[in-house]
């Protein structure tokens, strides 16, 4: 006996990966529904080798169907998440909108599944935000070992974090490039993408902090340990998939490069690949399509006692969003539902 289903946004760049991996990691499905908005309407999408029609949002009744997962805005989720929760269906939100709440689990699997019990309150789990998922996938297992004090991340944020405008907007941007009678501006980003790097992603919050930045430091504290202090700068690079981080962490005790090397092969969803020679290394484009948070660049950081840098890539669309959705729904179903 499996699940009854339900994909909402299933038009998005997101709900379309997570119509794939539950495909792709056989997920047991019963019944599976692709909804989206009015104007979506009788879109058809791919579940393995299966046609969806999209049904309308609006109008679905939540009732009977176990897991919904959610992949629409923060003013969408507002307004169905509840209703389906009010059902008896569990929501897995991949908007920023629970996130923060005390009572809402927010969850990576490699990290903290144990929080799937606080979902029973609420019947809503929320997803985190991509740049903070990949990059706790590889602190957890190095603060278990020394205790991470502090971490400095520098982020290379691709344009689909923005969803399929961004990644029109850098590809209609660089094609104009060449072509000045065909003028592009600047429409979703703040500034040219193609061919340059933005500092900015979300809002300006009024600490001077970006958005993207403070769910970084706040998601990384709910997920792994309050006490762990987190600065970041988050950039857009004209890249289409693909997140890159630049971390530096402090910890409290000396930790080996060698012996977080060996940690971090050792642990859930991280892939190292670690040589030190011309391509040794993992960039965005060989990550597309992978389940895994790649692990690069480790070496100690001489200018403090128990330093450490890395360089970290994921699939943002994947670890960051509709991967890290369908992993929470396992552990839902192993944990609470137990029908699968
Ligand atoms: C970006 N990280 O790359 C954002 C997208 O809070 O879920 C995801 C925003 C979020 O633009």
């Amino acid at each position: 006996m499996g699940y009854r289903v339900v994909v909402v946004g299933a038009t998005g760049n997101v709900g379309h990966e997570m119509l794939n991996i539950l495909a792709e990691r056989q997920f047991p499905v019963d019944e599976i529904t692709a909804l989206a908005s009015r104007k979506s309407l009788g879109t058809e999408v791919s579940f393995g080798d299966k046609t969806l029609k999209t049904k309308d949002l609006d109008t679905f009744d939540f009732t009977g169907w176990d897991i919904a997962l959610f992949a629409v805005g923060s003013d969408a989720t507002k307004k169905y998440a509840p209703i389906a929760a009010k059902a008896g269906c569990y929501v897995i939100d991949n908007s920023s909108l629970y996130r923060y709440d005390a009572d809402i689990p927010l969850i990576v699997p490699e990290v903290n599944p144990d929080a799937i019990e606080l979902a029973v309150k609420r019947k809503i789990i929320a997803n985190p935000n991509c740049s903070t998922a990949q990059m706790v996938v590889a602190l957890k297992p190095l603060h278990d070992r020394a205790r991470i004090k502090r971490v400095v991340v520098s982020t290379y944020q691709s344009v689909s974090g923005a969803g399929k405008e961004g990644i029109d907007e850098l590809w209609d941007q660089t094609k104009s490039i060449y072509n000045p009678t065909d003028d592009k501006p600047a429409r979703k980003f703040t500034k040219q993408i193609a061919f340059n790097v933005i500092p900015h992603i979300d809002v300006f919050m009024d600490s001077g902090e970006t958005k993207e930045e403070w769910k970084m430091v706040a998601e990384t504290k709910k997920i792994i340990d309050p006490s762990i202090k987190v600065t970041a700068t988050c950039v857009r690079v004209p890249v289409f998939v693909g997140h890159s981080e630049a971390i530096n962490i402090e910890f409290e005790e000396f930790l080996d490069e060698d012996e977080a090397r060996d940690i971090l092969r050792e642990s859930p969803g991280v892939m190292v690949i670690d040589k030190r020679e011309d391509g040794g290394y993992v960039t965005p484009v060989e990550c597309v399509g992978d389940f895994a948070t790649f692990i690069s660049r480790i070496r100690q950081d001489s200018t403090i006692d128990n330093g450490l840098n890395l360089w970290c890539v994921s699939d943002n669309l994947r670890k960051g969003a509709a991967l890290n959705a369908v992993q929470i729904a396992e552990v839902l179903g192993q944990r609470i539902l137990k029908k699968g």
